[in-house]
């Protein structure tokens, strides 16, 4: 990657969740394409990276998403720090915390300390969810209607744009959108992760989970949520200076249509 390129993005820190690998729904060429315009001296994976749940009934791994590995392990080999929380999804892992594989290391959670000496923790947020901490196969029959709906979404896109009607409408967006209860689950659990994060005395929380991405103060304290990869496509980045922002790369793909193809590393140098 040219390090001089316009478009290529330098920030401090990339912090992604929530992206499902191993399911259909996965938009790994949106995060290819993220991947391709930022780069950083730190990558936090925050959780549900692997869906292993979601494989163990079928597996959907697409030639993008291998792309997807390969890329995060050659950053992790060249130098970026590379730490993976795991989520609920990949929780396999996490009886591998303070392990090391590939350059790449992992963390039950994390504190991040920002350029201007700020303090975040990093956590993927499955521990302050009511749902999938007691009653789990609720959290699983949620997961099943929830990769339904990303599914049929697939569908109905691909309806639209045969066609010809413009624009990308979310049928899960707008489920979450419609539904009061999972509007009143989203503060629940923003309260209960702002609340321990509070009991740490950290600067503020950046977490995963419930693929709503956010980024408020709260008395001080500071609730960033990384969103997913399977219908948003967002991310969460620190710039050189320790100032925080959301990243909206699935409405910049919306907004910008295809983009200047920018070659990928592993394309252009050994991989
Ligand atoms: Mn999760």
């Amino acid at each position: 990657m040219n390090a001089s390129d316009p478009l290529v993005r330098h920030v401090r820190a990339i912090f992604l969740s929530d992206i499902h690998l191993g399911t259909r729904g996965c938009q790994a060429e949106a995060l290819l394409d993220f991947l391709r315009h930022h780069e950083s001296d730190y990558l936090y994976l925050v959780g549900d990276i692997i869906d292993f749940w979601a494989m163990s009934r079928s597996i959907h791994w697409s030639p993008s998403q291998n792309t997807v590995v390969q890329k995060i392990l050659r950053r992790a080999r060249k130098g970026t720090r590379v730490i993976f929380i795991p989520g609920n999804h990949d929780e396999a892992l996490r009886e591998y915390t303070g392990t090391v594989f590939g350059d790449i290391e992992l963390q039950r959670e994390y504190i991040h300390q920002a350029a201007d000496g700020r303090r975040y923790w990093l956590v993927h947020g499955d521990d302050f969810d009511q749902v999938t901490r007691h009653h789990r196969w609720v959290a699983l029959l949620g997961d099943v209607a929830y990769n339904l709906l990303v599914s049929i979404n697939a569908r109905l896109s691909w309806l639209r744009r045969t066609l010809g009607i413009a624009g990308y409408w979310s049928l899960a967006g707008y489920a979450k959108r419609k539904v009061k209860s999972a509007v009143s689950f989203i503060y629940d659990f923003e309260d209960s992760v702002m609340h321990e994060a509070r009991s740490r005395g950290v600067d503020g929380v950046i977490c995963g989970h419930i693929h709503a991405v956010s980024q408020r103060e709260v008395q001080g304290l500071t609730y960033m949520n990384c969103g997913d990869w399977v219908d948003s496509c967002t991310a969460i980045v620190e710039h050189p200076d320790g100032r925080f922002a959301i990243v909206d790369w699935g409405q910049e793909l919306r907004s910008t249509g295809p983009r200047p193809a920018l070659p990928l590393e592993e394309e252009t140098v050994e991989a």
